[in-house]
């Protein structure tokens, strides 16, 4: 990777407090524009990273298979005409090494290296009422204080690992998924299990199954996977793309969920039989998420309606499956379509008609614990040389309560977290003055919002600038309003009464609160946008 500028050194931590106007945290997606907006801004800016580089998810992420789920050409940042004309997408659905190098390529293009200290992590932050300004501390020691503090720390990044007995005692090689090295891992004639079946676990299997001696899976439940079809990017695409970006985006920040699909809007029941399967048939055969936001639209809302789509899928698994049994124990039987994350796949299903990989249903017989040798279930030892975590992620609000966030009169983020988000818009919390979450928390193709969002946080940052006021927050009231809102949105989607992360229910003790906003991106941009246009009424300013 050509590193053109130099990243700052991470001090020893004896220094003097640093005094930036703001800090980020994070150089992902959102970090890198926040960073970027700001500093165009004129502020003083400094983005600390826990990373070793930039790219947040797709710094971490390095498992084999590892991909979009989103076109390629609608997640690519939207806000310079020149990047967009300058960067071409090898794949429909790019894989993690391009993204990668998109990201820094971003970061070299802007000159963004130079205000990012990589290695740090923010342990902590503190604000400091009399000053109205934050304090950092950088794990190792470093301080920094700045008035406005960004947290661009992700929504799928702090890692969850299942808290199994005898972890430690495992005598072979053994990977969380967001935590894969940057080394290529030799499964060649290896014994490998993989625990999850999650869109991390459905991307890896079928490359690791090809390339292992043998391959074990552990799942607990079953998802509804749909085919990802993804091609190379010809150079007549490629040029199409580059003379319809603007178009491409407007469809995107004009749909419901920030791509190029949009809903049906014919209810599922109102068509004959006959009609239904044929658009599921077309829906099926197309790339991405179509067959889940080109559907019928009451297929998020209507039970019986979703359910002639769940079986045409359970019938598609029961297809491309040989085994009948291994079939069944792969068919989701506990949620409706849709109301978990759609994994997207290639060649999933047809890695369980390999000889070398055998499905172990670990809801009947749980895993026990992690033996020297292997996984031990109830009923079963399995011995392996390599063990795969794709167990997921402490969503949403994982990233945020595993910092010590202390806001107005020594409150913390956590306790105030603790029963699920509790924010105005997604984007700031009552007693926590000049902290933005700049994560997309919308139910969306994540670039599409996050810019929204780093654009409104760069726009408060400057109205605040402007009137020469210190801070903002919003009020309690705004805020409770806002979580009544969401949930009464979230109360209209099947998205609630379904265990995933979507809703913290993949952690064990975490608070039962749909995570993330169901409402539409358009409906969303126009709440955020009354806020500010309403000259900040919801918020208390000084
Ligand atoms: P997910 O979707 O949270 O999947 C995690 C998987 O790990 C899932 O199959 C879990 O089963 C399984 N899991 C978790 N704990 C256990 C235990 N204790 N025993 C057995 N199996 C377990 O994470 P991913 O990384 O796949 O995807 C996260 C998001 O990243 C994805 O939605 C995309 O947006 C990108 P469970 O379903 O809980 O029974």
């Amino acid at each position: 990777m050509g590193n053109m500028q130099q990243h700052p050194q991470k001090p020893n931590g004896n220094g003097a407090v640093e005094q930036y106007d703001a800090i980020v945290i994070g150089a992902g997606v959102s970090g890198l524009y926040q960073l970027y907006k700001l500093r165009e801004m004129g502020l003083s800016v400094r983005a600390f990273e826990d990373a070793g580089g930039v790219g947040g998810t797709w710094y971490w992420n390095r498992y084999p298979g590892c991909r979009f789920d989103s076109e390629s050409e609608t997640y690519g940042y939207s806000w310079s005409e020149e990047l967009l004309q300058e960067w071409n997408w090898k794949e429909h659905f790019s894989g993690q090494p391009e993204n990668e190098r998109y990201l820094n390529y971003v970061a070299d293009k802007f000159d963004l290296r130079r205000d990012i200290q990589l290695d740090s992590r923010v342990s902590s932050a503190v604000y400091d009422e009399k000053e109205h300004c934050w304090e950092v501390q950088i794990e190792g020691g470093q301080r920094a204080r700045a008035q406005f503090l960004v947290g661009a720390v992700g929504v799928l990044s702090a890692k969850y690992t299942p808290p199994f007995e005898g972890i430690d005692s495992f005598k072979g090689q053994s990977f969380h998924t967001s935590n894969w090295p940057k080394e290529k891992v030799d499964f060649s004639g290896k014994r490998v299990g993989c625990i999850g079946t999650g869109a991390t676990a459905i991307q890896l299997i079928p490359i690791v199954a090809e390339e292992a001696g043998h391959l074990t899976v552990f799942q607990r439940t079953p998802n509804y996977a749909a085919p990802c079809r993804n091609s190379e990017v010809s150079p007549e695409t490629q040029a199409a793309w580059k003379a319809r970006y603007p178009e491409i985006h407007k469809k995107c920040r004009d749909s419901s969920a920030g791509f190029e699909h949009e809903f049906d809007p014919r209810s599922a029941l109102e068509v004959s039989e006959e009609e239904r399967l044929e658009l599921y048939e077309k829906l099926w055969m197309q790339p991405g998420f179509t067959k889940w936001l080109g559907n019928f639209h009451d297929i998020m809302t209507n039970r019986e309606a979703n359910e002639t789509f769940s079986e045409f899928v359970r019938n598609k698994i029961r297809e491309r499956v040989h085994d009948p049994e291994v079939a069944e124990m792969l068919i989701p039987k506990d949620h409706p379509f849709g109301a978990k994350r759609i994994p997207l796949e290639t060649h999933y299903y047809e890695a369980y008609n390999r000889d070398n990989v055998k499905l172990v249903d670990v809801r009947k017989a749980p895993i026990e614990r992690i033996t020297p040798k292997g996984v031990k279930t109830q009923d079963a030892e399995y011995e392996l040389d390599v063990i795969i975590y794709a167990t997921g992620f402490d969503a949403v609000s994982g990233p945020l309560t595993r910092i010590d966030i202390r806001g107005e009169g020594g409150q913390t983020f956590r306790e105030k977290w603790a029963n699920g988000p509790r924010s105005y818009l997604g984007i700031q919390t009552a007693g926590f003055p000049n902290f933005f979450i700049a994560a997309s928390t919308a139910f969306c193709n994540y670039p599409v919002c996050a810019e929204m969002i780093v654009e409104w946080i760069a726009d408060c940052i400057g109205h605040l600038r402007e009137k020469d006021l210190s801070s903002i927050a919003p009020t309690l009231q705004a805020e409770q309003e806002w979580v009544d809102h969401s949930n009464e949105i979230a109360s209209q989607t099947l998205l609630t009464d379904t265990e995933s992360w979507f809703m913290g229910a993949n952690i064990p003790g975490k608070a039962r609160a749909l995570l993330l906003y169901a409402n539409t991106v358009p409906e969303y941009r126009k709440r955020c946008r009354a806020a500010a246009d309403g000259g900040y009424k919801e918020f208390v300013l000084q």
